[in-house]
């Protein structure tokens, strides 16, 4: 069943609204017990949003929001965008025979996103500029045309979002002790937040988990408490400095007495390189800021050890494949021998 069906009592939906689909949700939380025992806690869950269609979370919120413009007779999607938003906003325009727009920061998004939008068919416009100078443009073009904004300040997004917490309970038949994540514009913790609000409400939870947000150091606008002219960092999808839903995120963090603290590029690398390296679970270096923030909390004494915490790893490693490889040093090819190959292996 399609997400909007499955959730659809939850959702913002009509006898009106188209339910398309490409087969999101429904995203495997996956067990971590190496990485769990590395980083000193009684268990670790991993929500891998990664095998979302589009490689990322952004397609629950997306094909809601389609839909939803869809319903409302509009022909054309405009978003700015780190880059998953982006390719989202391209697939599922396709999808439902709309036309999208996306203004991304030139230079500044891994080409794997860069590569879905163009294949999806976006009109695609890259700034001199940031994330933030793009949203800015977004919605003064919202305001100017007949075109739908579906950045996630567009309360649909947020909505389909929270299907990813409705998951989390399904599984587990509870909710987790806490919820580690990354943020960027903050729009997922937010809807984590809604959802699992919306879900204790209905008594399907024993009781609310502490919402534990990261950001990067070099953009870490809401643990400083004041925005970032020009924010840094090599996790590029979480590269924001003014977040769009800042304050529905310090309401999530204070709600549930949980965090938002930030990690530096080099926490947030090394959590990426063990999530593959023990666990066999490859995401963006931006979804790995929720373990390494738990990783960092663990170490302070601020996270209790005895406790079952899920991190969602927002989107999947073949995204920015680049980043990946300068890791490594290249591999020097060999002949096509037997020797040479033990050579190598150092047999
Ligand atoms: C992999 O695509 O903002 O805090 O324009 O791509 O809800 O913004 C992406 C954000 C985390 C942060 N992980 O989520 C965009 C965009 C990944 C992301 C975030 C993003 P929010």
């Amino acid at each position: 069943m399609s997400l909007l069906a499955r959730y659809r009592d939850l959702l913002p939906i009509t006898d009106a609204t188209p339910l398309i689909s490409l087969a999101e949700g429904n995203t495997p939380l996956i067990a971590a017990p190496r990485l769990a025992r590395e980083l000193g806690v009684r268990e670790l869950l991993l929500k891998f949003e990664g095998m979302n269609p589009t490689g990322s979370f952004k397609d629950r919120g997306m094909v809601m929001a389609i839909a939803k413009a869809v319903e409302e007779g509009a022909r054309s999607v405009v978003c700015a965008s780190t880059g998953n938003t982006s390719a989202a906003a391209a697939a599922y325009a396709a999808r439902a025979g709309l036309e999208a727009v996306v203004i991304v920061p030139a230079g500044k998004i891994a080409l794997g996103k860069l590569a879905q939008a163009l294949m999806y068919g976006a009109k695609l416009v890259a700034i001199e500029g940031n994330f933030d100078a793009a949203l800015d443009i977004v919605r003064k073009m919202g305001d100017s045309y007949p075109i739908t904004v579906v950045n996630s300040v567009n309360q649909y997004r947020i909505e389909g979002q929270t299907t990813a917490a409705y998951e989390i309970v399904d599984v587990l038949g509870d909710a987790p002790d806490a919820l580690c994540l990354p943020v960027g514009n903050a729009g997922n913790i937010t809807a984590y937040w809604l959802g699992f609000q919306r879900y204790h409400q209905r008594g399907k939870t024993t009781h609310l988990p502490k919402m534990l947000g990261f950001q990067a150091e070099g953009a870490s606008p809401i643990v400083r408490g004041s925005a970032f002219d020009k924010p840094h960092t090599l996790a590029t999808a979480i590269n924001i400095g003014n977040p769009a839903s800042w304050q529905y995120a310090v309401s999530a963090r204070d709600e549930s007495t949980g965090c938002i603290d930030c990690v530096s590029d080099d926490e947030i690398v090394a959590a990426w390189r063990d999530l593959a390296r023990c666990e066999g679970v490859f995401c963006e270096p931006a979804s790995a800021a929720g373990v390494a923030g738990l990783r960092k909390l663990v170490q302070q004494g601020a996270a209790p050890p005895d406790a079952r915490y899920v991190a969602v790893l927002t989107g999947h490693g073949l995204k920015d494949p680049g980043l990946a490889v300068e890791q490594f040093s290249p591999p020097q090819p060999v002949p096509p021998s037997m020797t040479a190959i033990e050579r190598v292996l150092g047999w």
